[in-house]
């Protein structure tokens, strides 16, 4: 059990983790473009878990065409505890503004546009995240990867149509080093605004 003090910020964490974000939705101004690609062109195999899946999204030549709930504002938001977890879902957090569509697990970009998405973490443990975006003509962005706890801001390119792909591994502090993705409820939710375009 953490002391008091940890505990009255978990709440607050937890709270305001409902609106989609969390408490520490603040960006420190730091900014990653894409560390892991800077350096290995040669790696064939990058560190972390990549995303899957990796079929991409159906080719749309309007946002009518696309499933699920208009969104101009989302969350993705992992629990390093799986379901045995305390459920704040605020241990690693990216959240951004644009316009989506949300169906489930799945965010869909219904234009073209670039996102800087802004991150945080209130967690014991630290995790590694992997961003990905996969366009309808099977094409796919380097993988942007983040350490939870950095306030790391994460540009991201979508074109019409485009998947988002997250995924998070812990690295330290003691949580399962199991690789997850924001598709496994028990480990992350995609969280979204009221707003309706
Ligand atoms: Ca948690």
């Amino acid at each position: 059990m953490p002391p008091l003090a940890a505990r009255s910020l978990i709440a607050v964490a937890a709270v305001a983790a409902i609106g989609g974000c969390t408490a520490r939705f603040v960006a420190t101004g730091r900014v990653r473009a894409t560390p892991a690609t800077a350096a290995p062109a040669a790696a064939p195999t990058p560190a972390p878990p990549i995303v899957t899946p990796t079929q991409p999204p159906p080719i749309v030549t309007s946002p009518v065409q696309i499933a699920g709930t208009p969104v101009v504002r989302v969350g993705i938001n992992f629990e390093d505890q799986g379901a045995g977890g305390d459920a704040d879902y605020n241990d690693a957090v990216m959240c951004f503004t644009g316009n989506f569509k949300v169906d489930g697990s799945t965010v869909i970009s219904t234009e073209a546009q670039d996102v800087v998405a802004t991150t945080s973490s209130i967690s014991d443990c630290h995790h590694q995240v992997t961003v990905q975006i996969v366009h309808p003509d099977g094409r796919a962005t380097s993988p942007i990867v983040f350490r939870s706890n950095a306030g790391a801001q994460v540009p991201m390119r979508f074109e019409l149509g485009s998947r988002l792909e997250v995924a998070m591994q812990s690295i330290t502090g003691g949580c399962s080093p199991v690789g997850r993705t924001m598709h496994e409820p028990a480990w992350a939710r995609v969280q979204l605004d009221a707003d309706r375009r």
